[in-house]
């Protein structure tokens, strides 16, 4: 029964934690669910038994009832200190993080998340964490409030410019999970969207040595298309001529593109690489220099694919 209703009401439980907030929910949820069919029983059954039987029928006058009201005070009273205290209890385990966990460092921006690991490795909306060993998130925003969510892992912190917040999970459940950005940051938040990898031990540290070798199999254009999201680059970019917050990549390859200084250039492989690497270098005309740089969080790979991504789009 109670699997059943998890299954509906509630997402995965991704990590110990998500269970103790369940079994708190499901505490709350049942009392609710007593409390309903206690009063709504009663009321119906008074509704009957009290009903008026005639003209004469006079309800006697009633001042008080000490005993009841202690009753209904104390029982209700004590209910909301004990889930105080388990609140609390469930609250103080989420804030205060082992002291031997993993800190991975957590930037938002519009509209990416970009994750550091103690060994430098740096990756973009892609989080992995070890199986089974605490991680904690160190997180800050490079411009506006962002909110870090992952429903799985019932956990949910606000991401916020010029200060620290932190989070702290053991991820139980290998696999994939969702992360969301839960805090409404522009345009493109609904794509603020990132995905977190519980791998096993080996996985972990192979990943964390190579980068992973996503899309080692894939020609260079489709594993660029994949990019194009995973990066966040269609945050602000779109491939069907339409504008957004940066230029579209249709017919951009080839074509002499108008800068803010006046100046032309040929946009061919160089200045595409430059522009991704360094975009504050040459500036669009008509365009806010908002681009953040990928200097060091690309791989030689990844740059060639959106390179060659970019080219076939003529
Ligand atoms: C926050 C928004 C934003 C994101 C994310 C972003 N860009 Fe840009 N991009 C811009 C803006 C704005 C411009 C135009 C101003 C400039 O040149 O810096 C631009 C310019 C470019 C240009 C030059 C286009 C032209 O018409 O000359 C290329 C190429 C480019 N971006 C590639 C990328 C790639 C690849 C990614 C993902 C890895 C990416 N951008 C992510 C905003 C963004
Ligand atoms: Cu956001």
């Amino acid at each position: 029964m109670r699997d059943w209703l998890r299954s509906i009401l509630l997402p995965a439980e991704g990590t110990s934690y998500a269970g103790s907030v369940d079994s708190l929910f499901f505490f709350l949820f049942y009392m609710g669910v007593f409390f309903f069919l206690l009063i709504a029983g009663l009321l119906t059954y008074f509704l009957i038994r009290y009903r008026r039987r005639g003209p004469d029928d006079r309800t006697p006058y009633i001042v008080k009832n000490h005993k009841l009201e202690v009753v209904w005070t104390l029982i209700p009273l004590s209910l909301v200190i004990f889930i105080f205290f388990w609140g609390f209890h469930t609250y103080m385990d989420a804030a205060v993080s082992p002291g031997d966990a993993m800190e991975i460092r957590v930037t938002a921006r519009k509209w990416v998340w970009e994750f550091e690991y103690p060994n430098g490795i740096r990756s973009l909306n892609e989080l992995h964490v070890p199986l089974n060993k605490p991680v904690k998130l160190l997180m800050t925003s490079e411009d506006v409030i962002h909110s870090f969510y992952v429903p799985t892992f019932r956990i949910k912190q606000d991401v916020l410019p010029n200060t620290y917040t932190q989070l702290w999970f053991t991820a139980k459940e290998p696999g994939m999970h969702r992360l969301f950005c839960a805090e409404y940051c522009g345009t493109s938040h609904s794509d603020m969207l990132g995905r977190i990898f519980v791998d096993d031990e080996k996985t972990y540290n192979e990943w964390l040595e190579t980068g992973g070798d996503e899309g080692k199999d894939m020609p260079l254009a489709e594993f660029g298309a994949m990019l194009f999201k995973s990066r966040g680059c269609n945050t602000c970019h779109t491939i069907d001529g339409t504008r957004g917050e940066g230029p579209s990549f249709r017919g951009v390859f080839g074509s002499q593109v108008k800068l803010q200084d006046g100046s032309t250039v040929l946009a061919d492989e160089n200045y595409i690489r430059e522009s991704i690497l360094r975009p504050q270098a040459k500036i669009v005309a008509g365009y806010q220099p908002i681009m953040p740089t990928f200097e060091g969080m690309l791989r030689e790979r990844e740059i060639n694919a959106l390179v060659e991504f970019i080219k076939a789009q003529r």
